[in-house]
């Protein structure tokens, strides 16, 4: 059986966890891959899968050996007694421990070694997806691994039963009843049923009083985030009413819940990169807060994802999303976007679903990863 080594360092939030996760656990199920998960902190880890014990070196969990990885400093201890896998991935270009990189120059055949890249639907990843970047020093070379939305591309994580198991509980009223039971909370059915989950700087406030007389009730569950902090200091303890939006707090949820709030949604805000796809795959509307940069380098990326969305979908359909989407990452001021959106979800859903049917199509990331690395 092929072993596969990936490492991850945790810069902030949730995102490089949940990415370097998926993808082990999507290798150890369904590409029968040996999976060692190496993390600089577990916290991230054990929030999005509270099966996982963050005082624990070493563990098993859902068949893949999650490592501590305790010091990642380049001449950092790994466990110098493990020889390297087959395949390695090192996420987001996180810099591997040099005796590992002396140990995987010395195995022979090489280990296949990939830097599995941040998500963006920029055309140039079209075109450096795949290349090449030897060592300086050793016999090795890296190679680029891009995430993305086109067929030139690695691709999205999706795993392979996933658009069944949401088909199923889109099409089973009590699967969703059940769930929101069990999160103890009972959205009104004439309300319409959004998500909410952003970083601090998103103008939630705004917004709400912009939805406050909307026609219909909106109801919105909002899991602990940076959003659901400040609507604790604006109006104090949950639930929160502003006019005509109802907004419920709820725990940080499993990854595996966090599907089903999706799934059980008329729209969700997401963030950052796997909440992101999470909801592509939702296929429901949705609204991206992205994760800043500095030199603005997030705009052109923000604009890149909207023209891939976009050019599936009617000209108006489009512009109404590209407004909100551009007002809620605070990169224009669209005061009315919020409230046209909203009036146009039915269409807006039709997009979507297109959308996310068309990406469908595409091999996922990780059947893409398993063949470039020919460990079949
Ligand atoms: O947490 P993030 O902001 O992560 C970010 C991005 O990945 C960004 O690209 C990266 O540069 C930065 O980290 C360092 O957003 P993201 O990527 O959506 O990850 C959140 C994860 O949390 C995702 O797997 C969904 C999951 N989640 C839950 O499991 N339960 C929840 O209740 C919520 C709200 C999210």
């Amino acid at each position: 059986m092929a072993r596969w080594d990936i490492f991850c360092t945790v810069i902030d939030n949730y995102g490089d966890a949940a990415v370097s996760w998926r993808l082990a656990r999507q290798l150890t199920a369904e590409h029968g891959k040996s999976v060692r998960l190496w993390l600089d902190n577990l916290q991230p880890l054990s929030a999005l899968c509270p099966q996982v014990n963050v005082m624990l070196p070493r563990q098993t969990v859902l068949g893949v050996d999650i490592r501590h990885w305790v010091n990642t400093s380049a001449s950092g201890v790994y466990d110098d007694t493990t020889p390297p896998a087959d395949v390695v991935i090192a996420a987001f270009g996180c810099r591997l421990p040099e005796t590992y990189l002396q140990a995987m120059s010395r195995q022979q055949p090489a280990p296949r070694w990939f830097n599995l890249e941040y998500l963006s639907a920029e055309p140039w990843v079209d075109s450096c997806h795949g290349l090449p970047s030897p060592h300086p020093q050793l016999p090795l070379e890296q190679q680029f691994f891009f995430p993305g939305f086109t067929p030139a591309t690695g691709g999205l994580l999706r795993e392979a039963d996933l658009l069944t198991r949401r088909d199923a509980f889109q099409n089973d009223a009590g699967a969703q009843h059940a769930f929101w039971q069990r999160l103890a909370c009972s959205p009104p059915s004439s309300a319409i049923k959004l998500s909410l989950f952003g970083y601090a700087h998103a103008p939630l406030i705004e917004l709400l009083n912009s939805w406050a007389n909307f026609p219909a009730p909106i109801w919105c569950a909002v899991p602990h985030s940076p959003l659901s902090t400040l609507l604790q200091a604006q109006f104090g303890e949950p639930p929160w009413q502003i006019g005509n939006v109802t907004l419920h707090a709820l725990p940080f949820l499993s990854q595996a819940d966090y599907d089903l709030l999706l799934w059980a949604c008329d729209a969700n805000f997401v963030r950052g990169e796997d909440s992101l796809v999470r909801a592509i795959w939702a296929g429901r509307p949705f609204i991206w807060h992205i994760y800043p940069q500095e030199d603005a380098a997030h705009h052109l990326k923000l604009a890149a994802l909207l023209q891939q969305m976009n050019a599936v979908t009617s000209p108006d359909i489009a512009a109404i999303t590209l407004e909100f989407w551009r007002h809620w990452n605070k990169i224009e001021n669209h005061p009315y976007a919020a409230t046209r959106w909203l009036e146009n979800l039915a269409r807006i859903k039709i997009a979507q679903q297109h959308w996310t049917q068309y990406l469908s199509q595409h091999n996922d990331l990780a059947h893409n990863l398993v063949q470039c690395a020919g460990f079949g």
